[in-house]
């Protein structure tokens, strides 16, 4: 019998996926969910034919090239791809893969929770409640903004962006957007292009983030940018966090240029949301996008497609690299 490939689990995956894992593998599981250390990743990787990795493990060109020559695939469980260097992969001949589509509707779901939560005001409604310190109301008491019938901006208008402006549809949101590339009437659904990111930003009464970080969109959202946002606008951030200039963005926030934020990313994760936490106008979740049950299974279950593909010779379907 032929020997089952080695594979290095990034994280603690789906009970199903370890278990699908567990029947066609030789899993190294990493059963307390830790954090490993580049140092840490690489003595596991020894004599390993494949990576299972979560965005939390960063594949620099410094870690690939300690990779050993065993390691023939990273299968990211991810769509997000910003923590691997494809070039430093390609170039050691290492197949890297995504979970696209998958992640669709849970991401766009936070977006809309990120969107009402940041209008709403919610982040004060919850403290008030929760610290006791609900001792009056009235006609001024805690009053935001509504979405209904106002624009709603994309940028970046790929699969996580189109569900998001269908669910802002249903508010009656009139939908602008900014892509690479412009859609086809279909996809478009009579949602109206521009042609650059500074000829959208004055048309978002809410400008929602879904375009990968790449060299191109780092700090895509900076100071000078913000500027074009129409007065009171709501930022919401669900790709990546460094997409935004997060020092510009909390400075717009202080001055109420921006009226509220709504994050699910930032630049530096776990720990630099530490920026947001005491401005007052923003509603913050830590890279929740795609913690649904159904969502996670589903990234699992592509991520292995995509192994079971490789060690069948076959070319994966979400090889990105
Ligand atoms: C995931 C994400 O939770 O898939 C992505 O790119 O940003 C998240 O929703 C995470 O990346 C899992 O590795």
């Amino acid at each position: 019998m032929n020997k089952k490939p080695v594979i290095v689990v990034g994280r603690k995956l789906p009970e199903s996926i370890e278990a699908r894992l567990t029947r066609d593998y030789e899993p190294r599981f990493n059963a307390d969910d830790k954090l490993y250390s580049t140092d840490e990743l690489l003595a596991l990787c020894e004599g390993a034919d494949a990576v299972l990795p979560c965005h939390s493990e960063h594949f620099t060109a410094d870690v690939i090239a300690k990779l050993p020559d065993s390691i023939k695939a990273i299968a990211n469980f991810s769509v997000g791809v910003d923590h691997v260097d494809l070039e430093a992969a390609k170039a050691r001949g290492i197949i890297v893969t995504n979970t696209p589509n998958v992640l669709n509707d849970a991401t766009a779901e936070i977006a809309m929770l990120l969107m009402l939560g940041a209008a709403r005001r919610a982040h004060e409604g919850e403290q008030i409640m929760r610290q006791g310190t609900w001792t009056s109301w009235s006609p001024a008491f805690m009053v935001g903004t509504q979405v209904t019938g106002k624009r709603f901006g994309v940028i970046g208008m790929g699969r996580v962006g189109q569900v998001a402006a269908d669910r802002a549809r249903g508010f009656g949101m009139e939908i602008h957007y900014y892509n690479r590339n412009r859609l086809t009437p279909d996809l478009e659904k009579s949602a109206i292009y521009h042609k650059t990111v500074e000829d959208l930003l004055p048309h978002c009464d809410v400008l929602s983030l879904h375009c990968p970080a790449t060299p191109e969109t780092v700090k895509l959202l900076n100071a000078k940018r913000i500027q074009l946002l129409p007065d009171g606008a709501i930022v919401v951030n669900t790709a990546r966090g460094a997409i935004i200039d997060e020092d510009a963005l909390a400075s717009a926030l202080k001055t109420g240029k921006v009226a509220a934020a709504g994050l699910d990313v930032y630049a530096e994760e776990p720990t630099a949301q530490s920026i947001f936490k005491d401005i007052p106008n923003t509603f913050l979740m830590p890279h929740i996008g795609s913690a649904t049950h159904d969502t996670r299974d589903a990234m699992g279950f592509r991520a292995l497609d995509n192994l079971d593909a490789v060690f069948a010779g076959k070319e994966p379907r979400d090889r990105v690299a």
